[in-house]
């Protein structure tokens, strides 16, 4: 059979475990060909883990959309942090002009350790020309208040509230999750898919080492699309991916540990 292709436009986190890396690593482990467009450089401070954030320079962006999308094509693509309005609206440009289906917005608006990185202008801009082309937005309890424009967010009915303004947006398809906030042991992903809810529920995994688990769950949500599977089953397979990759966190340093890409093949060899 052929093989799936899928894109990331993103950023690339030098540590390995968020960014473009996690999700070539995770396309890897669905067997789907993963390219990308890298649209900001996250480096950190070796002694406190502040980071810093280089952009890459619009042309630049713009050449790597081109030599995918008109070079190549694929099967499916996701948005991680894009870092600037100009590459929000250029993204948008172009899953118009190539006719893109199978879009996952994530819509990464900080990092641990950055302030915002994504500045309020971000905001409108992703509201305005990515929402509407995305089959699936996957923000987490921060990011939907800031999408919903609503105040926190701190029970599973105003996660519904959030995920039905959200839609309203323009997004065919809202998940939100709760990274275990708000259930006591459970961490809740609410699918919203503007006719019905659907809960996706695990039991929290008590560990440090979660970085990258919102890029992570993204990309494999956007691999299964990639495989054709629909965006409900995509969402529920990359949950039980997400929580095996959570259970097998690591420590890279003192100060970040990433979730295992490869902490499914384990259960699949046992
Ligand atoms: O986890 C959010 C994130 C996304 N993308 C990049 C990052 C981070 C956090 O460090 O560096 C490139």
């Amino acid at each position: 059979m052929t093989i799936r292709k899928a894109l990331t436009v993103a950023g690339s986190d030098t540590s390995g475990g968020a960014g473009i890396q996690a999700d070539l690593k995770t396309f890897q482990e669905f067997d789907v060909y993963g390219m990308t467009a890298l649209t900001t450089i996250v480096c950190m401070e070796p002694k406190t883990w502040d980071h810093q954030v280089f952009p890459v320079a619009l042309d630049i962006v713009e050449a790597q959309l081109k030599t995918v999308l008109e070079g190549i094509g694929i099967d499916a693509m996701k948005t991680g942090m894009l870092g600037s309005v100009e590459i929000i609206e250029l993204v948008s440009q172009y899953i118009d002009r190539y006719d893109l289906k199978r879009i996952v917005i994530d819509p990464v608006m900080v990092c641990k350790g950055t302030d915002e990185v994504l500045q309020p202008e971000n905001t409108e801009a992703m509201l305005e020309f990515l929402l509407p082309r995305a089959d699936l937005v996957t923000p987490n309890l921060f990011e939907a208040s800031q999408l919903a424009k609503s105040g926190p967010i701190t029970t599973l009915d105003q996660m519904q509230e959030a995920a039905a303004i959200i839609h309203e947006r323009g997004a065919k398809n809202v998940l939100i999750k709760d990274r275990g906030k708000l259930s006591e042991g459970k961490a809740m992903d609410l699918l919203y898919d503007g006719n019905k809810f659907e809960w996706f529920e695990a039991d929290t995994v008590v560990t440090k080492y979660t970085h990258g688990a919102g890029c992570t769950s993204s990309a494999s949500i956007t691999a299964n699309l990639a495989k054709g599977l629909t965006v409900r089953d995509s969402v529920q397979q990359a949950k039980a991916f997400i929580t095996q990759a959570i259970s097998n966190g690591f420590p890279l340093n003192e100060f970040v540990g990433p979730t295992r890409h490869s902490a499914h093949r384990q259960s699949a060899n046992s």
